[in-house]
């Protein structure tokens, strides 16, 4: 745990005691602070009552009244509402009292340096990754890449261990966060040595009143961040537009390096990209390095070209040379419910793509594979899968869950579909109807929440349905 900097002696309020919650009061209390939580659900806050912590109703005025134990800043978590739709009424309250609201990735670029770094012999770097998809891949690649290199690396954030929760850096150490545009948006410090941005697509609209608002939350950490070196992904005019901002930030010469997986870059400055398979990098219109990534089983499909171009470049913004990190590329063991795949019966692949919570990665994912089985839906995002159509001719069959599949239906249109409402029926229709050589595909487009706890719980579910199956021996041609 990194103890949180800053507040010895004060009271700090936390709201919400999920993942992130309850390390930042853990983080506030081993700095010497008194956490006062509060979370809407019950149960989360009894267990924080368990653990010791304070917990009073952040939404009431009492709690922020008391001038001998006034509450100095409030850390909420990212799941939160602090603007959009509609700011939380207990980050309300604190704006009413003055009190300063931040979360726990301010707190951690806050905390995360101390005086023992003075006498390291390599100082500690942080690189911060965000985009709309790939970031958990692209932070685990970064992150296998450098341990494989003999650098200590750990990595947290939105890909699942709260920041607060990693241990202080060692010497040469290097700490990966996956950065969500929640977390980005209102992180009072940041502060990362390099920072990587992927690519922008419609996501979580609501929470930043649109695609302009969602944008500005992510490049919050160039321009907030300024960090030494940034990666930016530049296949859309968003990231053309920030790595042109960024060209002439202060700090190292050339700061950027531009990545796309979609066109060859190269003619000017220092670039990375993917094409035909082969990544190529290029600085000052000289080719510095080539890399095959046809037979890297984990790096399938353009999407994950780009997450190895983004990953190879921030590692050679830390210094590592292309032959140290081709082999961790190619050793790379994936993330599970990305493109996993988890399982073989009678000639039909079953590919667990979880994650795949919107439409443009649920695109990725059919882009990979031919006759496809399509397991989709649940709580669908704006627009829900019309941005797929010209994917429509590799889905042999749609299989549609959650609140969302009447909808999906509707947008299919001419293409098989079928409605089954829950995952069991939807995997038990597919496996019965799919001929050798296809795939059965879960890539929903959609969240979880209205049927599943989150992403992973309904991947841990599909791999349980098709686990059976396989081991029932079930025909499934
Ligand atoms: N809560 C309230 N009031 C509300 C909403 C929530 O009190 O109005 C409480 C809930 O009762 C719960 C707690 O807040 O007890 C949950 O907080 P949270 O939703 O911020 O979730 P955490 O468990 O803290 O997990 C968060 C991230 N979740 C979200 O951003 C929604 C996790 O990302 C992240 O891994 C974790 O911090 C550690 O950093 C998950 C995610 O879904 C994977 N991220 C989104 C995405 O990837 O699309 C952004």
């Amino acid at each position: 745990m990194i103890p949180a900097r800053g507040y010895s002696g004060r009271r700090v309020g936390v709201l919400g005691l999920g993942r992130t919650g309850l390390t930042v009061a853990r983080a506030l209390k081993a700095g010497g602070a008194t956490p006062v939580c509060w979370d809407d659900g019950e149960a989360a806050r009894e267990k924080a009552a368990e653990e010791g912590f304070e917990v009073a109703d952040l939404t009431r005025d009492r709690a922020w009244t008391d001038p001998d134990d006034r509450i100095v800043t409030l850390i909420t978590s990212p799941g939160i509402p602090h603007l959009y739709p509609e700011a939380h009424p207990a980050i309300r309250k604190a704006w009413e009292h003055g009190v300063m609201v931040d979360n726990d990735i301010g707190l951690f670029f806050r905390s995360v340096a101390t005086p023992d770094w003075e006498e390291m012999d390599r100082v500690p770097r942080v690189v911060a990754v965000t985009g709309s998809n790939g970031k958990s891949t692209t932070t685990a690649l970064i992150a296998h890449i450098l341990n494989a290199a003999g650098t200590p690396a750990q990595m947290g954030g939105n890909i699942g261990r709260g920041v607060m929760d990693l241990d202080p850096p060692e010497d040469g150490g290097v700490i990966v966060l996956e950065l969500s545009s929640y977390q980005t948006d209102l992180a009072r410090s940041l502060g990362p040595d390099v920072a990587v941005f992927i690519n922008l697509s419609d996501d979580h609209l609501d929470r930043h009143g649109g695609r302009g608002g969602y944008f500005a939350a992510k490049r919050r950490l160039f321009e907030q961040g300024v960090p030494e070196r940034s990666v930016i992904g530049v296949d859309e005019a968003e990231g053309e537009f920030l790595a042109n901002l960024m060209d002439d930030a202060p700090g190292a010469g050339r700061p950027v390096i531009r990545v796309s997986a979609s066109r060859k870059l190269g003619q000017r400055g220092w670039s990375v990209f993917a094409r035909k398979g082969f990544l190529a990098e290029w600085r000052d219109g000289k080719q510095m390095a080539s890399i095959d990534l046809r037979e890297m089983p984990a790096l399938r499909g353009v999407h994950n070209h780009q997450n190895a171009c983004a990953a190879f470049a921030a590692c050679r913004a830390l210094g590592l040379g292309p032959r140290q990190i081709e082999p961790a590329l190619a050793s790379f063991p994936g993330l599970p419910h990305r493109l996993e795949r988890i399982g073989e019966a009678g000639g039909v692949t079953f590919v667990n793509d979880s994650k795949a919570t919107n439409a443009d990665a649920a695109g990725h994912a059919l882009r990979a594979f031919d006759r496809i089985r399509w397991i989709a839906g649940g709580q669908g995002k704006a627009g829900g899968i019309a941005p797929l159509a010209p994917e429509f001719g590799r889905v042999a069959k749609a299989y549609l869950i959650g609140a969302s599949a009447e909808e999906f239906a509707a947008q299919l249109g001419e293409v098989a579909h079928a409605v089954c409402g829950d995952l069991e029926t939807a995997v038990a229709m597919a496996a019965r109807e799919a001929e050798p050589g296809e795939t059965v595909l879960l890539a929903p487009a959609a969240a979880s929440f209205d049927q599943f706890a989150s992403f992973e719980h309904r991947g841990e579910r599909f791999r349980a349905l098709v686990a059976a199956l396989v081991s029932e021996g079930e025909s499934v041609t």
